[in-house]
């Protein structure tokens, strides 16, 4: 898998025959995606898009040209984490990853809603400083405490099960980035052991898991982006390593 992300100008990778997902390496929505289509054992591409320089084609893939999209069929694709995730669950059932009770699937969605009030925190302390507020701290430490009384009173390893699902593959990449803002300058945003044991027990064991760990990154990797982005030159081709970002003439400007 190439780590390269293509830029407008670019061809579309001629198609392979298997599902395939457009992401931008450090998207947490994308992330989502690539999880579950591991976690279900599904044989995918990646293409990788560099989203200040979009390339024309991923417009036909998702009007809106954000990411993650999915290419179901050639040709033909939807967008949005969760639409591709329940579709993907519902398509591939063999390894399911919602619960059965149609009110265990409400409540997930309803703790992720409320957990995700931690994001806008999250992208402020590491994208943008200098409009990071004492509401956006507080509203951190409610989610992270929000999910860590949602681990003790559901009793198991994971959120779904002794086994992560849906619910935890949504999270995980969100909490995969919170564990850089200390590095970013905000220390009193790490996930403290002594204040949330459960939650880094948690967050250990999903490191583990066979779908997240072919795909993780560390904390110092997203900082090393965030930083890249806030000063305007995101480094989308950081991890790549392949001749073909180093030696590829770059696009004159018009
Ligand atoms: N609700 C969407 C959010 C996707 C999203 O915001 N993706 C970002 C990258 S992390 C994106 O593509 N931004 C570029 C843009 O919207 O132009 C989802 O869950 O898939």
């Amino acid at each position: 898998m190439s780590e390269k992300h293509l830029a407008a100008g670019d061809a579309l990778p001629a198609y392979g025959g298997k599902l395939r997902l457009f992401a931008m390496r450090f998207c947490p929505y994308a992330e989502r995606s690539v999880l579950v289509l591991n976690a279900k054992n599904l044989q995918y591409d990646l293409v990788f898009v560099n989203l200040d320089s979009k390339p024309e084609w991923l417009f036909e893939f998702n009007p809106k040209g954000s990411v993650p999209a999915l290419e179901y069929e050639q040709g033909k694709a939807i967008f949005d984490s969760a639409i591709i995730n329940t579709y993907l669950d519902e398509k591939y059932p063999e390894v399911p990853l919602q619960s059965s009770d149609p009110l265990r699937r409400a409540q997930d969605k309803v703790f992720v809603e409320l957990f995700m009030g931690a994001n806008a925190a999250y992208y402020a302390a590491a994208f943008n400083p200098n409009g990071f507020l004492p509401s956006h701290l507080e509203a951190y430490h409610k989610g992270l405490e929000l999910l860590q009384k949602e681990l003790e009173s559901r009793g198991t390893k994971f959120l779904h099960s002794d086994e992560p699902g849906l619910v935890d593959y949504t999270i995980f990449p969100q909490l995969e980035r919170f564990e850089s803002l200390p590095l970013l300058g905000k220390p009193e945003m790490a996930i403290e052991k002594t204040k949330y044991e459960r939650l880094v027990n948690y967050l250990d064991a999903m490191k583990n898991v066979p779908a997240v760990k072919q795909y993780y990154l560390s904390a110092e990797t997203h900082a090393k982006f965030a930083e890249s982005k806030t000063k305007g030159e995101a480094n989308y081709n950081m991890l790549d390593t392949s001749d073909a970002c180093c030696i590829r003439p770059r696009k004159k400007k018009q």
